[in-house]
């Protein structure tokens, strides 16, 4: 086979935050065009690749991202239009070597992901495959759809409430399949909305489609959860729905410290914290439990609690093969966050993940707080086999879409297993 790009073209569009980003549309010789959407996060990691923003303070109070639009319309363009690549992952290599740098800063993330994310595509269109059968094929992954995360409280940088945690997540890991885990999800979230209106919280919408009640402590928001599952007729636990939190800890963590519902904790206080937490509540899975650069910490928070929960790297990994490399070998953590963008290629994205199943690392592959419609990571958590995804809550389209196109997955090849795959 041979994957030729007769033409590349980017626009600036908006994300789901009103903010700008980039969709790539790429066209082959026969004229299909092919379309990526680019995601963008606000609880970046420092250690990402580098999104380029234009940093015009009279348009879009500088976010806009004409630069990289033009990266992608020239000088990418130019690179590789007209030219025979025998696969995707060729391309996400010539975009690498064209960028130069080491954190895609050049060229820019934003502009890199978009081309490799249509290239994926393109690669599947010539080899006449779905999506998520090419990228299985590719990585050599066994498919399986995933428990989905449904993020359905949000705080943090998400939301502008006084919640300090960013992420409060339904985990229907007791579901027979995945359309019953959405079921579930959907209904719990139709619970909990009247459980807090009836409570007198308000009922806005944070960045992810979670509510955004001003509650202040975490263990607070879980006793509302544990309920709202109880009043919509499930289980609360790993049996039923079980919960997952992303504190997103590098948010509320100045000098050492850490912010919490106005206390100030130590490393060692906040893993206390979090196994009162996990004594009191079924949650079965902790993101950024502790700041990004307390590695120390994160070395006692997995001795101490990560034979009883998943202990998942977002802000600390950054989908970075080397990063991950480094934790695995220090015994940081058991588990990765996932984004595409954190990285900038599909290519760079499947070695992560390969990394982490090689060492017995779970992975949960994520959208980012500001998103478009591109539902890829649906296909890219099934083609891998990693069992689980989260796309904010179980509302918004640009949230949605990911989990319909699951729910169009699962109807479609009913031979899919279904659940984590943890043994
Ligand atoms: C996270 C993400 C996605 P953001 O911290 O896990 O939920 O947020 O995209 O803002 O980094
Ligand atoms: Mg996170």
């Amino acid at each position: 086979m041979s994957l030729r790009i007769a033409d590349l073209h980017a626009v600036e569009i908006l994300d789901s935050r009103a903010r700008p980003t980039l969709a790539v549309t790429l066209t082959t010789p026969d004229g299909t065009r092919i379309r990526a959407g680019v995601p963008s996060g606000a609880s970046t990691g420092t250690r990402e690749a580098v999104e380029l923003r234009d940093g015009d303070p009279g348009r879009f109070a500088g976010q806009g991202v004409q630069q990289a639009v033009g990266h992608v319309n020239g000088e990418i363009a130019q690179a590789l239009t007209g030219r025979d690549f025998a696969t995707a992952a060729d391309i996400d290599a010539a975009l690498i070597e064209l960028d130069g740098t080491d954190n895609k800063s050049r060229l820019g993330a934003n502009a890199i992901i978009g081309v490799s994310l249509a290239a994926a595509r393109a690669e599947a269109i010539a080899n006449g495959k779905d999506l998520w059968r090419s990228l299985a094929d590719l990585a050599g992954t066994q498919p399986r759809l995933p428990v989905t995360h449904f993020n359905v409280i949000n705080g943090g940088a998400h939301a502008a409430n006084n919640l300090d945690f960013q992420e409060f997540m339904l985990a229907p890991l007791g579901a027979p399949s995945l359309p019953e885990a959405v079921r579930a999800g959907a209904e719990v979230y139709a619970h909990l909305k009247k459980r807090l209106a009836a409570a007198g919280h308000a009922t806005g919408l944070g960045d992810e489609g979670g509510f955004a009640p001003d509650i202040d402590r975490p263990e607070d928001v879980l006793q509302q959860l544990v309920e709202a599952i109880t009043d919509a007729g499930y289980t609360a636990g790993r049996e039923g729905i079980a919960i997952a939190l992303d504190p997103a800890a590098s948010e509320f963590c100045t000098d050492g410290r850490y912010r919490v519902a106005g206390e100030e904790l130590t490393s060692d206080q906040l893993i206390d914290r979090f196994e009162e937490i996990i004594d009191r509540f079924p949650v079965w899975s902790i993101e950024d439990g502790l700041a990004e650069d307390d590695w120390d910490g994160w070395v006692r928070l997995t001795d101490r609690l990560g034979d009883r929960v998943q202990l998942m790297g977002d802000d600390i990994f950054v989908t970075n093969p080397a990063i991950i490399t480094e934790a695995i070998d220090r015994k940081i953590g058991n588990s990765a966050l996932i984004k595409v963008n954190q990285i900038g290629t599909v290519t760079e994205t499947l070695e992560a993940m390969r990394i982490c199943r090689e060492a017995g690392y779970t992975q949960m592959v994520s959208h980012r707080s500001g998103e478009t419609e591109d539902a890829f990571i649906a296909d890219l958590v099934v083609s891998t086999g990693s069992g689980q995804i989260k796309s904010g809550a179980p509302a918004r389209g640009e949230r949605v879409a990911k989990y319909n196109r699951l729910l169009e997955l699962a109807a479609a090849y009913p031979e899919l297993p279904f659940g984590t795959g943890n043994r």
